[in-house]
């Protein structure tokens, strides 16, 4: 009914085009403009609408009551690439091998042949596009040549416009690319890229720790070649005009998303907006720089919640506000010391990133994949709180519900279509969720699952509780949210309850 509702509509436009310019059209029709916006490393108490009150972010919060707050809304991992992985396929990233954190210079590990969550938006008619970070690889092997055409990435699995750089700003090259090509590259001054072993004549963080702006933190290995005085993970030589410069990476994605927005404004568009704040390096804009009196990070904090104020007021400005639906959320838990030494422990100032929740970035604990999830705009519930289980993973068959698209048989098939709860309508979400981090959980109403492991309980670099042991772990989570009281050993019949989901789920193909 709805499909065929559609179809008329989509014929009454084709026929109306002939006399009203597209615009018209456009805003006639019951597509929404979806702008998904991630933020990196952003923790479920680094946001003041989630009760952060040693930080405020005036425009997140905005957003929020304008929208509907999600409390139990989760990435599917607790790093980047694999969660990103998980949003893009509809899959949970531990059924294929290699989505682990990626180097910079991976192959593109999204499958070209199967649907992904821009594909959904494009079987609908749609413009796609990402700005921001990718962090899913790049062409068909590590050895690639930099300087010409990198394929396949962002464009071949779905997005029409790419603007990104390839993995993390800690990691070479630190160059922007506008669909297969590097931005500004000089082909007298060719890159080269390798993550085993140097390559020109570049100085290192380790060599020369007197050129560095911002210091390593030891151990954690930030120290191979440098690039606007901060050292990076991995090898680069050349190409001296492609570089960024880290205070700008920001405002360099809002000024090219906000350009895409308004050339597509009268049609409908999935915009892909993937920040790099808070995640290191920390080197925000000048003037953010000491903003938050919390260190870099705080200041990033600060520089992202500006971020999303002037994309919604530009949203505002054109007119796209009742046809538009911002989602806003993270793609892992929080960490402060993930490399550099940047004030984000020195100056933590009793601000908690994780909030009530236990663990962070890399941890099988709640913190590691609950995070902040706002959804806004175009009939949402507005001023809402959600409790509603979801994960980012689901936004696809959701889209896929609401624009009555097509998924093949075994394709996204962890995804679950959620659309009147992603609007905050429909109070309940998933039935369970399986979390992962090193190891990996279950939530399933109030009870949070952990299976027994050998991995480390503790990590000492990043000072993260990961919640690896090698007993079982329940955790009732309506009265225990901090997972402080392993009770599994009084609950054996929801144990095993758990522990079957994850036997079942682990077996599907
Ligand atoms: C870790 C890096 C960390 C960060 C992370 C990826 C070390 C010691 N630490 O391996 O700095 O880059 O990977 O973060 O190398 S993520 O948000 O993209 O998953
Ligand atoms: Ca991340």
């Amino acid at each position: 009914m709805w499909n065929k509702l559609k179809e008329g509509v989509s014929l009454a436009c084709i026929a109306l085009l002939f006399f009203f310019p597209r615009s018209l059209c456009a805003q006639s029709s019951q597509q929404p403009n979806i702008i998904f916006i991630y933020a990196d490393d952003l923790g479920f108490g680094d946001v003041s609408a989630y009760g952060a009150t040693r930080i405020h972010t005036p425009n997140l919060d905005r957003l929020a009551a304008r929208g509907t707050r999600f409390t139990n809304a989760h990435t599917s991992s607790a790093t980047c690439t694999p969660s990103r992985f998980a949003l893009m396929t509809g899959t949970y990233p531990w059924r294929k091998q290699g989505t682990g954190v990626l180097p910079g210079d991976a192959a593109l590990i999204v499958p070209t042949d199967k649907i992904t969550l821009p594909q959904v938006f494009k079987q609908a008619g749609y413009q796609t596009a990402i700005v921001g970070k990718w962090h899913l690889g790049l062409g068909t092997q590590v050895e690639k040549d930099w300087n010409n055409a990198v394929k396949p990435g962002p464009n071949e699995v779905g997005l029409d416009y790419a603007f990104i750089f390839p993995a993390t700003a800690d990691r070479v090259p630190t160059v922007f690319l506008e669909n297969h090509d590097v931005v500004a590259l000089d082909k007298d001054d060719p890159i080269e890229v390798d993550y085993q072993k140097p390559v020109g004549n570049d100085p290192t963080g380790k060599d020369h720790p007197e050129l560095l702006k911002m210091r390593s933190s030891p151990d954690h290995g930030h120290n191979q070649t440098i690039v606007n005085g901060i050292g990076r993970i991995g090898y680069m030589s050349g190409g001296y005009q492609t570089r960024w410069v880290d205070e700008e990476v920001s405002t360099t994605f809002l000024t090219v998303a906000q350009q895409y927005i308004k050339e597509n404004k009268d049609n409908p568009f999935f915009l892909y907006f993937a920040l790099t704040e808070p995640h290191v390096p920390r080197m925000p804009a000048t003037r953010f720089k000491g903003k938050s009196g919390l260190g870099y990070r705080g200041d990033a904090i600060l520089q992202l919640d500006w971020t999303v104020g002037e994309l919604m007021d530009q949203v505002e400005s054109l007119g796209l506000a009742d046809n538009t639906i911002i989602i806003f959320t993270s793609d892992n838990g929080p960490v402060l010391d993930d490399g550099y030494e940047d004030g984000a422990v020195t100056q933590l100032n009793g601000h908690t990133p994780a909030g009530p929740l236990r663990g962070g970035k890399y941890s099988i604990f709640e913190a590691g994949t609950r995070v902040p999830f706002i959804v806004a705009g175009a009939g949402v519930n507005s001023g809402a709180v959600s409790e509603a289980l979801v994960c980012q993973m689901d936004v696809l068959a959701s889209v896929n519900e609401l624009l009555g698209g097509e998924i093949k048989p075994g394709e996204a098939m962890d995804s679950q279509p959620m659309w009147d709860a992603f609007l905050g309508k429909a109070s309940n979400g998933r039935e369970y969720l399986v979390e992962h981090a090193g190891s990996l959980g279950v939530i399933k109403g109030e009870w949070k699952y952990i299976e027994p492991s050998e991995g480390p309980a503790y990590a000492k670099l990043t000072d993260i509780e990961l919640g690896n042991a090698p007993k079982a772990q329940l955790y009732k989570l309506s009265e225990d949210l901090g997972e402080k009281h392993n009770i599994a050993e009084e609950h054996p019949e929801i144990v095993k309850e758990l522990t079957d989901i994850l036997a079942e789920e682990r077996a599907k193909k």
